[in-house]
């Protein structure tokens, strides 16, 4: 017998409990919110960035991922050695997308996968003399400016010293840069643990290595910007275009000189917050670097974020150029978006991908008349969903650019989401600054429902309950998701497309998502739950 029932949100989240055991309901209950913020009280809180209940397949990766794959990964000319099983390298080589353009200097190390292949005997007999040997052989190669090492989760375990190893074969070679990262798998809730020890070994060892001076006109870093699919070259083409000198991405294409020039710059600007905010704080306490948050997703954000870097600079003839730029580059986008919104207007969209997109990419929908309703972050912190973060009074030694590793769970204050007035009031008035931006729950609709680390389970029960026109995660979702009849677009590698930043990327975005949502394809296909339905019903917003 069929159950005909209106599905309020709160019913869904009930929907998505009921098969848990109790204990796993209660911790999952807290990391699933319906959105309801007001403004002038503190919305409800989201549990996020903490360990996923074991047994419960998650969308997450590593913290191995986060440092290697995500951070260092999309560098041209270092050598990336992965000590470890062959696996981890080969795994986190390429698969993200992230695309290079040698340019000049022709030097780009991204068609080769380094690693130390560890074998049963370097875990038994240690894995030090390998890791030295393959250090030496990339040097011996390729003569690089840097070389990385990144320990996979046995390193840990057997406990090479692979910071001893870097530091000796550096000073054995004299011109190369060599260090290490311990970012064992298992170090972190998440690869978001990759990201902090990525962000801090890379401003200890490398920013700040090039002191001859820059002079060209509006200098900026653009931080969290990973090339994936092209994103930089667009983005870089219309900086270039506004006449904004991009001295260093963190880090889609980048290059050494990049990386050991950023001090130079008069700003940066931070485009994926979560995985980089640590260089944009430690640029800003070290060399009075500001950082704004811009974003290159979607037109319309586009053009704000260039307006934001003209408003920064003030600087009439940047300003004038950037209108100039936004208004040769918008009739095309606004031509493609008028064309596909007959058929996207209205039509619904899930966002579940890792620390940023899953808000930045809601611009794009809803360019394209589409509503967002769900979301969430595979790792992201509470910032990341709230908004605002309190940054610390860091010290740092500037003489030995010794950067402490800081532990986010030991100061919470670090990365606290938004407070009620009072509370920010307090903590001003005990020396902490502000910065105020928006987190993703600012942007969607009271009643749509934000999920924090979302699984396997819930995200088939999601979309059986509320058939969304299109759904958007990654690789490890795709294919139970296009299974149940939903078009599936990866947000993550953007399956083969791309790029998706800037203005051409949007409408890059708009016609294939136009495609996606209007394709018959998804008609022909059987749902299990339409064979054999249990429950039907329709979703009603409060
Ligand atoms: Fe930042 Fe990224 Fe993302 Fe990220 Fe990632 Fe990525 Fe991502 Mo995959 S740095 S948080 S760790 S925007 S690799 S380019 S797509 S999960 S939303
Ligand atoms: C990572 C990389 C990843 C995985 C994407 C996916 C990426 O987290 O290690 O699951 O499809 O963007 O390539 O996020």
């Amino acid at each position: 017998t069929k159950k005909v029932v209106q599905f309020m949100p709160t019913d869904i989240k009930e929907e998505l409990l009921a098969k848990y055991p109790p204990k796993v309901a209660r911790k999952r209950a807290k990391q699933i919110m319906i959105n309801e913020a007001t403004e002038s009280e503190a919305p409800p809180e989201i549990l996020a960035n903490v360990r996923t209940i074991p047994g419960i397949i998650t969308m997450r990766g590593c913290t191995y991922a986060g440092c290697k794959g995500v951070i260092m990964g999309p560098t041209r000319d270092i050598v990336n050695i992965t000590h470890g099983p062959i696996g981890c390298g080969f795994y986190s080589w390429l698969t993200r997308r992230n695309q290079t353009d040698a340019g000049e200097d022709g030097e780009n190390y991204m068609p080769y996968c380094f690693s130390t292949d560890m074998q049963d005997s370097d875990i038994i007999f240690g894995g030090e003399k390998k890791l030295a040997a393959a250090i030496q052989e990339a040097y011996d190669l390729f003569h690089p400016k840097g070389i990385c090492v990144f320990a996979t989760c046995p390193v840990g375990l057997i406990g090479d010293d692979i910071h001893a190893v870097c530091k000796k074969k550096k000073a054995e070679f004299g011109d190369c840069n060599v260090f290490a990262f311990s970012c064992e798998g298992y170090k972190g809730v998440s690869q978001s643990a990759g990201h902090h020890i990525a962000n801090n070994q890379v401003f200890t060892h490398l920013v700040g290595e090039n002191t001859e001076p820059r002079t060209e006109e509006y200098k900026i870093n653009l931080l969290g910007e990973y090339n994936i699919g092209g994103d930089g070259f667009e983005i870089d083409r219309i900086l270039k275009k506004c006449g904004i000198t991009n001295l260093a991405t963190f880090s889609g294409n980048s290059s050494y000189d990049q990386f050991a020039s950023a001090q130079h710059a008069d700003l940066s600007c931070v485009m994926c917050h979560r995985s980089i905010n640590y260089v944009a704080d430690m640029l800003e306490t070290k060399y009075g670097i500001p950082w704004i948050k811009v974003n290159f997703i979607g037109a319309a954000s586009t053009a704000k974020s260039l307006r934001k870097i003209g408003q920064y600079f003030g600087d009439k003839k940047l300003i004038d150029r950037i209108e100039e730029v936004i208004a040769e580059e918008m009739p095309e986008v606004e031509a493609v978006a008028a064309d596909v919104r007959p058929r996207t207007e209205g039509k619904t969209a899930m966002l579940f991908v890792g620390g940023s997109r899953a808000h930045h990419y809601q611009d794009l929908f809803s360019e394209m008349g589409m509503k967002t309703l769900s979301a969430g972050y595979e790792f992201a912190h509470r910032d990341d969903y709230e908004g605002r973060q309190v940054i610390p009074n860091l010290t740092v030694d500037a003489d030995s650019r010794n950067i402490e590793e800081i532990d986010v769970e030991a100061d919470p204050e670090l990365y606290s989401p938004r407070k009620k007035p009072e509370e920010i009031k307090a903590l001003e008035d005990a020396g902490y600054q502000f910065k105020h931006y928006e987190g993703m729950n600012d942007q969607m609709d009271k009643g749509t429902i934000i999920i924090d680390d979302l699984n396997q389970y819930e995200a088939e029960k999601l979309v059986e309950l509320l058939k969304p026109d299109i759904f958007c995660a990654g690789i490890k979702e795709k294919f139970s998701i296009q299974k149940s009849g939903v078009p599936m677009k990866q947000l993550h590698s953007y399956d083969s497309g791309g790029p998706y930043a800037g203005f051409k990327g949007a409408i890059n975005f708009y016609k294939e998502i136009d495609r996606l949502v209007n394709s018959k394809v998804w008609s022909y296909m059987k749902a299990p739950w339409q064979e054999n339905p249990e429950l039907t019903g329709t979703f009603v917003w409060e």
